[in-house]
């Protein structure tokens, strides 16, 4: 998408290019693989090195950038930190891991990238309904959120309370 700003001057001309990452056997059509933000209009080249602005990018099911995905979870971000002018490198600015319903169990941020930090989600289930969730921060200090069993997966909570772990979160589930 062209932002040309004023139409005198190319110097301000922007382009971004969002693409995603699409599986038509599954119908997965509408997840964004990367968005790309450059200092030219769109129908020019960018010299990589210098005109790049913004470049995020998005892995799914724990593929590698760029493959097909099959369920849809979006476990890696990435964002270009330099170019050479043929490769780009990029840093890895979230990680998340999921469970058989999509539903997210541990999360990285960038600077837990590489350490043992992250944020942890315990849904707890009666009778198959979801009844609460608990969000682990990388202290082990729970913020629990109950759900009013009659209202089932009912998205409206009672306030969240905080607590501390009982126990490690890490015994809390199986790997
Ligand atoms: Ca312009």
């Amino acid at each position: 998408m062209d932002d040309l700003g004023d139409v005198s001057t190319a110097k301000d001309d922007t382009c971004t290019r969002t693409t995603y990452a699409d599986n038509t056997a599954k119908n997965i059509l509408s997840l964004p693989a990367r968005s790309e933000a450059v200092s030219v209009k769109c129908s020019a080249t960018p010299d990589r090195k210098t005109q790049v602005l913004a470049d995020e990018r998005t892995s799914y099911d724990n593929l590698a950038f760029g493959a097909a995905p099959t369920k849809g979870d979006a476990t890696k971000t990435e964002r270009l930190t330099s170019h050479n002018g043929t490769t780009g490198t990029y840093q890895v600015t979230g990680a998340t891991t999921y469970d058989a319903y999509g539903r997210p169990l541990t999360q990285k941020d960038a600077k837990q990238i590489g350490t043992t930090d992250e944020t942890k989600t315990v849904y707890t289930e009666t009778n198959g309904l979801l009844t609460s969730t608990s969000v682990y921060n990388a202290l082990g200090h729970a913020t629990v959120t109950d759900y009013a069993q009659a209202w089932g997966m009912s998205k409206s909570a009672r306030p969240t309370r905080t607590a501390s772990a009982p126990t490690s979160p890490t015994t809390r589930w199986a790997a």
